[in-house]
């Protein structure tokens, strides 16, 4: 669905003012939308994967590693697609406000697409460069929206979410370098005159939801903090948005309608998209390209 016509319906989670704040950020923190009984089924759960991560000794497409990870001294990067491998997670992505706040965005029909829990563990939890996420997964409209969960209380020095405000108007970036590698990484040199100004650091205590716009532009730094920051990142896209790559981080529930009905036509948003290289010959995930 495109923009104008989500704006046509009425928010039922959030306000007026921070649906239309969404738009034209790109971006919103939401404080509450995982209350303390749905962090409480969260933290459980990430804490069974952390467990059994000891056993891994190195990454396996489900438990992208850190350096230093090892059986007495867990440090995760990624669990790759959680709602496969937990069913809290699940849970949390069908049944809870988190889908509620993106029919808010999305339109009422709302269809999930994938998940990811990143991790930045204390003191070393890597830097995502900056980068727009849709290349990654193109759809035929850009309802696409990311909504991050904090599972703890997530301050300035944890790395949290920053986002260029209004970044996602402008024409695209490329996800390539100039050697035609896929990079999913902006220079700085690259982003338009002023961007500092309208950096947003997008902090919140636990249970915030983060939304990120598909094409809003967006990093983290690096933990320097001694807290961990676990981030639960659901995407969600308009039920009549169509993908039409293969997913990078595919799972049983793609596709599933988590509010609303199924659509009957496909939306399609004029601009079009760059392509990602071919996911079905393998997904390595942004740190392979990156340079933090
Ligand atoms: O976990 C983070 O800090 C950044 C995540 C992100 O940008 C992404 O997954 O696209």
């Amino acid at each position: 669905m495109l923009e104008e016509d989500v704006l046509k319906h009425s928010p039922t989670v959030l306000t007026k003012a921070q649906q239309e704040q969404f738009f034209e950020d790109g971006c919103l923190v939401v404080e509450g939308v995982a209350d303390d009984r749905w962090l409480h089924r969260l933290r459980a759960a990430m804490q069974e994967m952390v467990q059994r991560s000891r056993e891994v000794s190195a990454d396996d497409g489900t438990f992208v590693l850190e350096d230093g990870h090892g059986p007495d001294n867990p440090r995760l990067r990624r669990l790759t697609s959680p709602v496969s491998h937990h069913p809290e997670f699940w849970a949390f992505a069908k049944e809870s406000p988190s889908a509620d706040v993106a029919a808010d965005v999305c339109g009422p029909d709302v269809k999930f697409f994938h998940s990811k829990l990143n991790f930045k563990w204390p003191s070393g939890g890597h830097r995502f460069d900056w980068h727009q996420d849709i290349p990654a997964w193109p759809h035929t409209d850009y309802s696409p929206v990311t909504v991050g969960i904090y599972l703890e209380d997530c301050g300035v020095e944890q790395g949290p979410l920053l986002a260029i405000r209004g970044s996602h108007k402008p024409p695209m970036h490329s996800m390539y370098d100039r050697d035609g590698n896929w990079v999913l990484r902006i220079p700085e040199d690259d982003l338009a005159p002023g961007w500092r100004d309208d950096v947003i650091s997008l902090t919140g205590p636990a249970g915030s939801a983060v939304l990120i716009n598909c094409r809003v532009i967006h990093g983290s730094e690096a933990n320097v903090s001694g807290r961990m920051r676990p981030m639960l990142l659901n995407v969600y896209s308009s039920a009549d948005s169509m993908p039409y790559v293969v997913n990078p981080i595919p799972s049983p529930y793609q596709g599933e309608i988590v509010r609303g009905k199924p659509a009957r036509w496909a939306s399609h948003d004029p601009r079009g998209c760059e392509l990602p290289p071919d996911w079905s010959t393998g997904y390595s995930g942004p740190w392979k390209h990156q340079t933090g």
